[in-house]
């Protein structure tokens, strides 16, 4: 037998593939169709890194595995070349940056060739090829002509230094990512798509698709869906209000003040009535130069001017309040105005303590015990108790008395009933000297208002809804009286540090009291409504319905803003737009798409921030395509989240230049059955390429209202270490010298075999060895082939597993583990002195999506004419899963109850789950609590009740 040489076997299969056009997806088959995507890459003069062809692998895997299983299966490949890393190359060499993108490309494409990935290259795209982007101009266009795309004025980040509008991602720390300059906000006249009028759609047709649920969380985070209530305020002796939005109605009754962002219109219909004018407009001049993060961050210390002169009524209780312009109220979320609530609310409360603006307290509040042996129990009987909470000051030291209830655990604060005729001063005293024996405790104060909590009591068996009623005491000396020995028994006392007391507590409730000996009497959550009028004793939720029944208006605010559309660049999709001075902003007609980009010398942007393109007379001179006179063409180009907005159906009819794609072909292959890519993308890409595809829905122009079926991501490829790959550091694997080292199935079966596909990892060339070394042992099997069929039970039943195992784990993405079942079964099949050649053969059709190059090449050498990739995917044989049959004692609390018997290698849930069906079990745990579950494999079960 000839030794592994993974050089001549790589490139050999390679040629055959590409010669045959093995991977070419078909428009005209019978079978089922799979569209299986990645993110296509941005080609970077750096090539391709170990972050690519972990996803590609991935998704080569799993569309090898669909070909094999009957399916006619879409891969396809290629370049989001627009971007800032092509533009600043070019800026710095003057190399024009088709050039340098043509470059990369070939060298991407190079790279990608070499790890024997199944694309079906006849339909590579290219964002940055005109005849690409004639069509991202034109879904523009259309996006232009329903209302979706317009021109605002919006502030960008401007370098002062280097004179450009800089993109987010160029921002770094607030500076500016080329010459550390810090970044200022500039009024621009922008393109802008509205996405926030798909914002709800977005939110909802989540529940359309099947996406991890991390995934939905980010994006559902990312929409910002806040449902609330709008109140007007109106300004005394005046025509003017003030809108608020609130998702705390009922805080209503403990508005103090409001506040208005520091943009609002209404600040100038209110200047004259001002008597601090030079105040307040010096401080609306400040907060301009201050990002969204400085304003918003919650622990930077707040700021704001009152505008003196002008009063609030509240609609609640008609009460007026002050109006102050304040930065923490950002212009563009909800209404740019909000009622505060000092008592409820963290941000107010802080400027109310700063500005000295009273609190006033609304909600009380009621913490329910959800979980643990003393939860709330719905259905009992409740028993309502008033009862004090004794704060307890030492005599001397700085230290607090804290309890611990030896029986339950709980720890908090001495509490005591209060009786009929007592408060809870009177109480207090009493109870102190009761239960802790110290004899002189002195009243200082109460600590603030009632806290609610409904909980099980454990000590008396009640259902128990108690009103707290904190009081600070304080010992006057240590003096100690008898204490009843039963009290004693029941719990045990310790003087604790202020620092020591807060983790100390076990129960939220006491959290809260705790809260206000600290000082702290925000109270942010829900409870009842206390000092509200006829809405007193409602909970929060009631009271929200009420009171905006009564006085506001229910709404629903988003987040998402807009999308700005536009940059002051050149390497980007010219914006196709005409600006004419009689007919305004005129689409190019469809005949004149694309609008291509015109070579020029310099890539700078100017000095005045607009795109280079503006210097281009040439260019910029067009008519009008409405009335023919001399026009401008608009100069600023698309962003880079252009193009890859709507690529995935461009692969489906890549070379059609009627239309963006044919209509029947959308059909065929839309949506996307499975989308894997960076969590880094699961936010911007995925929500815009989302909303580009319910437009095209719109219009009708695509089949489904969601893009991908399924999404799925995989974890970063870190260097060694763990650190973010980067050239800066020097720390960026090439994947071409592994290549030739090892092989592209060394590398693939490693970058999969690596870890959890879902997690981060670190990289580490030296541990390839170990795959390499696999895919030599897988080579080395031949020598043992025999064509006696299989006798050993034991490896006939590890192979039905092995086949189980990866082809599940395939499609749960959890790569390295079906690895390692395929390294279990070559090291049992290595032990064995012959290999039935039937046997191999499946080892060779499951580890075919893994490593394609070896697999083909020994499955030619077993005299197979057609490609193992064409076979068809392994089954197993459900009955030679097991072993054999076992008989396994069931014990209910420790004593034997009854038997069951099982297959060994069943699953531990799947034997417990049968255990307590079993009828001589049931009975003993019928309406019993089970709180744990014990199995010792292939021997006994032991249920233990509560
Ligand atoms: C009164 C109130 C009382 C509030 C209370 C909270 C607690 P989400 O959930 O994120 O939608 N708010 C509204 N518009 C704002 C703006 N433009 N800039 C800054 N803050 C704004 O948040 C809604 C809450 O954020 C609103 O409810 C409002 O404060 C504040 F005990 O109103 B709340
Ligand atoms: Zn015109």
């Amino acid at each position: 037998m000839k030794k592994y040489n993974h050089k001549t076997i790589e490139k050999k299969w390679q040629k055959v593939w590409e010669s045959k056009n093995a991977y070419r997806a078909s428009d005209e088959s019978n079978l089922k169709n799979f569209y299986g995507l990645i993110e296509f890459p941005f080609p970077s003069g750096t090539g391709l890194h170990t972050g690519h062809i972990r996803s590609n692998t991935a998704m080569d895997i799993i569309c090898r595995k669909r070909r094999m299983e009957g399916f006619n299966v879409l891969y396809p490949i290629g370049w989001d070349a627009f971007g800032l890393p092509t533009e600043n190359y070019a800026i710095k060499t003057g190399i024009q940056p088709s050039v340098a993108t043509k470059k990369n490309t070939d060298n991407f494409r190079k790279q990608l060739k070499s790890l024997g990935y199944s694309f079906d290259w006849d339909r590579e795209i290219n964002t940055t090829d005109p005849k690409y982007y004639k069509w991202t101009q034109w879904i523009f266009i259309q996006m232009f002509k329903a209302g979706l795309a317009y021109k605002a004025r919006m502030a960008i980040n401007w370098c002062p230094k280097d004179k450009i509008g800089l993109a987010n991602e160029e921002v770094i720390d607030g500076k500016c990512e080329r010459c550390g300059t810090i970044v200022e906000k500039k009024e621009k006249e922008q393109w802008m798509l509205a996405i926030t009028k798909y914002a709800d759609r977005l939110y909802e047709d989540l529940d359309l698709v099947d996406y991890l649920p991390q995934i939905k969380t980010q994006q559902r985070n990312w929409i910002g869906r806040s449902e609330g209530t709008e109140f007007e305020f109106n300004i005394k002796g005046s025509e003017l209000k003030i809108d608020v939005f609130t998702t705390r109605a009922d805080t209503i009754f403990g508005v103090t003040y409001v506040v208005i962002s520091p943009e609002s219109k209404l600040l100038n219909n209110l200047l004259s009535k001002i008597e601090n004018k030079g105040e307040v407009e010096s401080y609306i001049e400040d907060a301009k130069k201050k990002t969204e993060i400085e304003r918003t961050e919650a622990k930077k210390e707040k700021t704001g001017v009152e505008l003196k002169g002008i009063k609030a009524i509240n609609p609640g209780n008609m009460e007026e309040v002050g109006v102050w312009v304040a930065d923490y109220v950002l212009s563009d979320y909800g209404t740019g105005a909000v009622m505060a609530v000092p008592a409820h609310d963290n941000r107010d409360y802080a400027f109310a303590k700063k500005y000295n603006i009273s609190i006033k307290e609304v909600i009380e509040p009621l913490v329910t015990k959800e979980t643990g042996p003393d939860a709330f129990r719905k259905d009992m009987p409740i028993s309502e108790r008033r009862a004090m909470v004794a704060v307890i000051k030492h005599w001397e030291e700085d230290k607090y008395l804290g309890v611990e209830w030896k029986k339950t655990g709980w720890r908090g604060f001495i509490i005591g009933g209060i009786e009929e005729g007592e408060d809870a001063k009177v109480s207090g005293l009493r109870e102190i000297t009761e239960e802790s024996g110290y004899k002189n405790p002195e009243y200082i104060s109460s600590l603030g208002g009632i806290v609610h909590a409904q909980f099980y009591q454990m000590v008396k068996e009640q259902n128990r809804f108690a009103h707290f009623e904190p009081v600070l005491f304080k010992l006057k000396n240590d003096e100690m009286g008898k204490v009843d020995e039963k009290e004693n028994e029941l719990h045990k006392f310790l003087w604790l540090k202020p620092e020591e007391f807060k983790s100390f507590i076990t129960h939220p409730d006491m959290q809260i009291i705790w809260d206000r000996v600290e000082g702290n009497y925000c109270f942010e959550r829900e409870g009842i409504l206390v000092n509200s009028g006829k809405f007193n004793g409602l909970n929060s939720k009631e009271a929200r319905e009420n009171i905006t029944k009564d006085f506001g208006k229910k709404v629903v605010k988003y987040k998402l803003r807009d999308w700005v559309f536009s940059r002051q660049r050149y390497w980007g999709e010219p914006i196709p737009i005409i600006n004419c001075s009689k007919c305004g902003l005129i689409p190019v007609s469809d005949d004149n798409l694309p609008v291509e980009l015109p070579k020029v010398k310099h890539y700078e942007p100017t000095d005045t921030g607009e795109s280079p393109l503006a210097t281009i007379t040439k260019w910029v001179n067009a008519k009008c395509p409405n009335c023919g006179e001399n026009a401008k063409r608009e100069t600023d180009t698309m962003p880079n989240w252009a193009g890859s907005s709507w690529y995935y159906l461009r692969y489906v009819d890549p070379k059609n230049n009627k239309e963006f794609a044919d209509k029947e072909k959308i059909k065929n292959w839309i949506p996307v059955d499975w989308y894997n890519g960076g969590m880094e993308h699961t936010t911007l890409h995925l929500l815009y390429s989302r909303f580009w595809h319910k437009f095209l829905y719109d219009l009708k122009l695509v089949p489904t209202s969601e893009p991908y079926k399924k999404r799925t991501s995989h974890g970063f490829v870190l260097a060694k270490g763990g650190e973010k790959m980067s050239k800066s550091k020097d720390n960026v694997v090439n994947p071409d010298e592994l290549i030739g080292l090892y092989g592209a199935d060394s590398l693939r079966l490693y970058e999969m075999f690596i870890g959890p596909f879902d997690q981060a990892v670190s990289w580490s060339s030296d541990n390839i060895i170990g795959c390499r070394r696999f895919v030599e042992r897988l080579w080395n099997l031949q020598e043992k082939l025999d064509s006696e069929p299989l006798e050993d039970k034991e490896s006939e039943i590890l192979l039905n597993q092995t086949i189980k195992k990866v082809s599940e784990d395939i499609e749960a993405m959890s790569f390295n583990t079906a690895i390692s079942a395929l390294m279990i079964f070559v090291n049992k099949l290595e032990k064995d002195t012959k290999i039935p050649t039937r046997v191999y053969k499946i080892l060779l059709l499951l580890a075919a999506p893994f490593v394609p190059h070896i697999t083909e090449e020994i499955w030619h050498a077993l005299g197979n004419k057609e490609s193992v990739h064409k076979e068809s995917w392994p089954v197993f044989d459900a009955e030679k899963l097991v072993k054999d049959i076992i008989n396994i004692a069931i014990q209910v609390n420790g004593k034997v109850r009854g038997e069951i018997t099982i297959r060994s290698g069943q699953s531990s849930e799947e034997i417990i789950n049968q255990a307590k069906q079993d009828e001589s079990i049931k009975k003993w745990i019928e309406n019993k609590t089970i709180v744990k579950e014990i199995y010792i494999p292939e021997r006994l079960i032991n249920i233990v009740l509560s």
